[in-house]
């Protein structure tokens, strides 16, 4: 037996843990107190983290199908790799680049190889078809990120260790564990802010965890936040309140076109009394330190960049942005903004070939995934590769999309599973997982509520014949490259390889030196707890913003433009039901269902449903439910509570195992279905993401 530390790379939380070993395998899991982000925190999923290592079902070795019979065969890594490269190689240079498609799932924002290796895969395959879980997620954060203060991943966390004032509209952090705001132990944080005379006012469908334990939850309609949100910001105006800083452009723009939203109409649409959204734009105006925070209930919606810019300008107009208790900007070791590590984002700049669907930072919508396969003619998407990812059950109308992953010509996945998505590939190429890898957070670091950093070696050695997920992207875009005609040149191919065959964990030893936070990987490597350098700082605009003129546009035409769509919007109509998504603790998206140790216990795959809508529809608790959207029917049992409103049902994501030809060991035994059988790629936001919430259904 042995203690080694260890890092949780499950969500964003990013928790430091203290893993107890024996031999290979992890006997025991907890939080690390000692690490000056998570100070001891664990949640179910990091102690279930050792599962996923020893998990039999998990590969570990690449393995082929053959398409006649459907049999996985475990073959090598030579013979695997170069399978890929011909397949990918063969139907891009018979069809052009496009005929490549890539879907980035969320694990590689979790892994560091993923971060330094798979985004250089994607640019060195040149194909304008790249898709990801950004448009199923973040991607309105990044889109106003972009536009008002220049770089999509400029993105302003809330101070939670100092605010006195919590806005939240569709986040659930105590089961998520936040997200856009990397902070572990929230309840403790919750706790310390309510201890210090602080409050959190939730605005949710569902009487959540987070709810719960809010001093004020409010029920409102889905996709009604943003007549809501401007509202506030209109009241900020009203009362004249409304500032900007120096550096900020366009207030006047903003205070005209905010002035329709009353509270009034927020009233109709939302269902939140007009007194109540006055009167919170009041409280969040007077705190000592406020700030207003929006996630996934917000971002995947009808009009999530819309929510998104009011969100901003509530913290920018209430002079909280940039401000100790505020939204605050980190101060990362390694500065993926300042650097330009990673791109400033853009919009629009092409569209995708079927819908005309704009690209956003370089990729195009998920939801335009399905069609851009299916539809036959120049362009056409006949080869695909996931990397981590299972967009068969994460994005809109997946089962449609499931059908036509079947019509490829060829695929190829990197994945530690076969799982609904990945059942469709031609080659499955499997890398180490956390705890054989080296971990620094690129990502999290740059969205945390503290400025901290942290260097993890791997907790197991490698097996001589596994491979590290870079390895993989190093070996793929060499063989591919190499195949593809016409030939590049010597010297591309050279920088290439050069590039690939630096290891992350020598890359981050560069970076760190290159920073100013004179933290070094020797130093890092010393104190593997992490090393803290600090709360946020206030005061660092304009010089953080990265707008060409230094300015912090409080008006995108883009989102202005989309407040037209928005006054056409009919009040909800009588007797209507719309289906919102869920989170719960012991889930991890669409995979860690395959341990038992998270799925024990309580069934949690229901749709859930208020009493008064069973009632009128004469359902019972516990009966079986045909729910049906314009994409689609599931059958799934209904739990009847008042935790949801009247007119709103509730199914988890990432649920639905057990289709034909997936075995996943435990998996095949937990109950539910897919919701996204039932969302709609149809239903977007201006910045391609899809509203995977507020989708009109019935029950039956
Ligand atoms: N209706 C609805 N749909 C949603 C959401 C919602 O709230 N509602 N949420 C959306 C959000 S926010 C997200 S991020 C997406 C997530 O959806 P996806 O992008 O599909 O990602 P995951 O489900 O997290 O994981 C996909 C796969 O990654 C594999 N994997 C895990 N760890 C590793 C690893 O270390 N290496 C490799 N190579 N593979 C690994 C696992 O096999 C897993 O099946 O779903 C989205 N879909
Ligand atoms: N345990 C667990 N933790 C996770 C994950 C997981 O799968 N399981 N996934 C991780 C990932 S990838 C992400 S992106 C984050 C997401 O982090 P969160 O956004 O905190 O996650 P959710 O629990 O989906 O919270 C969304 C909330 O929005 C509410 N909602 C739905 N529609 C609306 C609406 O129209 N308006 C408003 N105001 N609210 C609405 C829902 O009821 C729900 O409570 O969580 C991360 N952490
Ligand atoms: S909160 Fe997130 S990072 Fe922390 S232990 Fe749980 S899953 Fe892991
Ligand atoms: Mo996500």
């Amino acid at each position: 037996m042995e203690q080694k530390i260890g890092v949780c790379n499950l969500c964003e939380a990013i928790c430091g843990l203290v893993l107890t070993i024996d031999g290979d395998r992890v006997t025991g899991a907890r939080g690390n107190p000692d690490d000056p982000l998570s100070r001891g925190h664990i949640c179910p999923k990091g102690v279930a983290i050792g599962d996923v290592h020893s998990d039999p079902d998990r590969l570990t070795r690449p393995v082929r199908r053959d398409r006649a019979t459907g049999a996985w065969t475990e073959i090598g890594w030579d013979e695997a790799l170069d399978l890929v490269a011909d397949g990918f190689a063969g139907v891009m240079n018979e069809h052009g680049r496009h005929a490549l498609g890539i879907y980035l799932g969320n694990p590689n924002v979790h892994s560091l190889g993923s971060m330094t290796h798979g985004t250089a895969l994607v640019k060195a395959l040149k194909t304008p078809n790249t898709f990801s879980a950004t448009s199923v997620d973040q991607l309105p954060h990044q889109l106003l990120g972009h536009l008002m203060f220049g770089h999509q991943l400029l993105l302003p966390v809330p101070d939670i260790d100092r605010t006195s004032y919590f806005l939240v509209f569709g986040g659930n952090p105590m089961a998520s564990n936040g997200s856009l705001m990397t902070v572990p132990d929230f309840p403790g944080r919750l706790r310390e802010l309510k201890a210090r005379g602080g409050r959190m006012v939730v605005f949710d469908p569902r009487r959540t965890e987070t709810a719960k334990v809010a001093d004020e939850h409010h029920f409102l309609r889905p996709g009604s936040d943003p007549w809501v949100l401007l509202a506030m910001v209109r009241q900020l105006f009203v009362d004249g309140v409304a500032a900007a800083p120096s550096y900020a452009v366009g207030l006047d723009v903003v205070e005209q076109a905010v002035a329709p939203f009353t509270p009034a109409i927020a009233e109709q649409h939302s269902g939140v009394p007009a007194e109540d959204i006055v009167r919170i734009a009041r409280n969040l105006a007077a705190a000592d330190g406020a700030v207003a925070y929006g996630r996934i209930g917000v971002s995947t919606h009808e009009f999530g960049s819309v929510c998104q810019w009011a969100i901003n300008l509530l913290n920018v107009l209430s002079g909280n942005l940039d401000r100790t208790g505020g939204a605050m900007f980190t101060s990362p070791a390694i500065d993926v903004v300042g650097t330009g590590l990673v791109g400033r984002g853009g919009h629009g700049r092409r569209q995708s070939r079927v819908r005309g669907l704009p690209e956003s930072g370089g990729e195009l919508p998920v939801a335009a995934l399905r069609e851009e396969i299916e539809t036959p003619g120049d362009g056409q998407i006949r080869a695909m590769l996931t990397l981590s990812g299972n967009p068969v059950l994460s994005t809109p109308d997946g089962a449609r999309l499931d059908r036509a992953l079947e019509g490829l010509e060829f695929m190829a996945a990197v994945d530690i599973y076969i799982n609904e998505t990945t059942r469709h590939a031609d080659v499955i190429l499997p890398p180490t997982t956390a705890l054989e890898r080296d971990h620094y957070d690129l990502v999290f670091h740059v969205l945390a509520v503290r400025n901290t950093a942290r260097f993890t070696p791997a907790v197991f050695p490698k097996d001589r014949d596994a491979r590290h997920d870079w390895q993989i992207y190093r070996d793929l875009a060499l063989r591919v490259t190499d195949r593809l005609r016409p030939k590049r040149s010597l010297l591309d191919r050279l920088k290439l390889r050069a590039r690939m065959s630096v290891s992350p964990t020598r890359m981050i030893q560069v970076l760190l030196a290159r920073g100013d936070s004179g933290t070094t990987i020797t130093r890092l490597r010393k104190h593997p707890e992490g090393v803290d350098l600090g709360a946020l700082r206030p005061d660092q605009l304009p010089d953080r913003l990265r707008t060409r003129d230094k300015t912090l546009d409080l008006a995108p035409t883009l989102v202005l433009d989309d407040l037209a769509r928005l006054e056409t919007v009919a009040a909800p109509a009588e007797g209507e039901l719309l289906l919102i998504g869920r989170r719960h603790k012991q889930d991890c998206n669409s995979w860690m269902h395959n341990t038992e140790r998270l799925t024990k216990g309580r069934p949690r795959h229901q749709l859930l449903m208020h009493p008064d809508d069973l009632a009128a529809r004469g359902l019972t608790d516990g009966a079986t439910v045909k729910v049906t959207s314009r994409v689609g029917t599931v059958e799934v049992d209904v739990r009847a509570t008042d935790d949801v409103m009247p007119g709103v049902v509730s199914l988890p994501h990432g649920y639905g195992h057990g289709r034909a030809g997936v075995r996943l060991g435990v998996a095949d035994q937990v109950p539910g279905v897919s919701i996204n059988d039932l969302t709609d790629p149809e239903r977007l936001d201006v910045s391609g993401n899809a509203a995977l919430s507020g989708v009109p259904v019935t029950v039956a």
